[in-house]
């Protein structure tokens, strides 16, 4: 039996490798009402002040899951100025893709290598909780994993990334003075981290060089602005709902 549905389009070449170093597209981002895999590439747009709508499936199993490249969700719809469109699969290429288009990999190659280092690191810690102890339905298992994240995996990575932020100055970034990947994802990270354990681990005063990055992050204009919308009640309040933390 042949495989059916789409895979990449090679047309799209040159439309992508263009626009990937332009900033004045516009973008809808579709994935599910929770934030889930979606969160960081939500926050990248949320937080670069890009022209973005979040989009939800209407009718996902019937016929939109076919139409994308993977099956899943997220999926990046994105317009060029000039009307081109450009569809990007699965979330660490979006998250990628919108890292290079918006700058958010520092100023050289040694900066992006560092950023994409803490970026991987919160996200382990991120993905620790999410698969090992949100989503598991097993009592035990999930009593046995929510003890090791607690004692095992947190207490390392505060630490950890509490010397890499002092090391840049406590100045609410984690590499240079700039957004980056990093703190966007550290914004999750410390959001997760409150919602589950209060202020036991991470606080301004015991973590003061990761609190100033989610309070530097948090505060930016057009994020606050998203905030304050519909499609981010909807998405927080199903991560709260399914995931446990907004
Ligand atoms: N590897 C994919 C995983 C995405 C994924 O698992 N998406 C799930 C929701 S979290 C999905 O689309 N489920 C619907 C389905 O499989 O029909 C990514 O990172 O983007």
């Amino acid at each position: 039996m042949s495989p059916t549905g789409r895979t990449f389009d090679d047309n799209a070449r040159a439309v992508l490798n263009e626009s990937i170093k332009k900033q004045d597209s516009t973008f809808k981002l579709k994935y599910f009402k929770l934030q889930g895999v979606a969160y960081t590439s939500r926050l990248i747009l949320a937080t670069t002040g890009a022209k973005w709508e979040c989009v939800f499936p209407d009718d996902w199993a019937n016929t939109e899951k076919k139409e994308t490249l993977f099956g899943v969700l997220p999926v990046l719809y994105e317009t060029t100025s000039s009307g081109q469109s450009i569809e990007v699969p699965e979330s660490d290429a979006i998250e990628h893709y919108l890292s290079k288009k918006f700058q958010l990999y520092g100023q050289d190659d040694f900066d992006e290598i560092k950023i994409r280092a803490f970026a991987s690191s919160l996200q382990s810690i991120i993905s620790f909780y999410f698969l090992r102890v949100a989503v598991v339905r097993d009592e035990g298992y999930k009593e046995e994993m929510m003890k090791r994240f607690l004692t095992e995996a947190l207490p390392p990575f505060v630490d950890t990334h509490e010397r890499h932020l002092e090391a840049n100055g406590r100045n609410g970034h984690y590499v240079g003075d700039k957004l980056s990947l990093a703190d966007i994802k550290l914004t999750i990270a410390v959001n997760m981290i409150k919602a589950v354990t209060g202020d036991k681990f991470v606080s301004k005063e015991k973590t003061p060089a990761m609190w100033a990055v989610w309070e530097t992050v948090s505060a930016i204009p057009s994020y606050v602005s998203w905030r304050e919308t519909d499609s981010y009640e909807t998405v927080s309040s199903g991560n709260m709902r399914i995931i446990g933390f907004p």
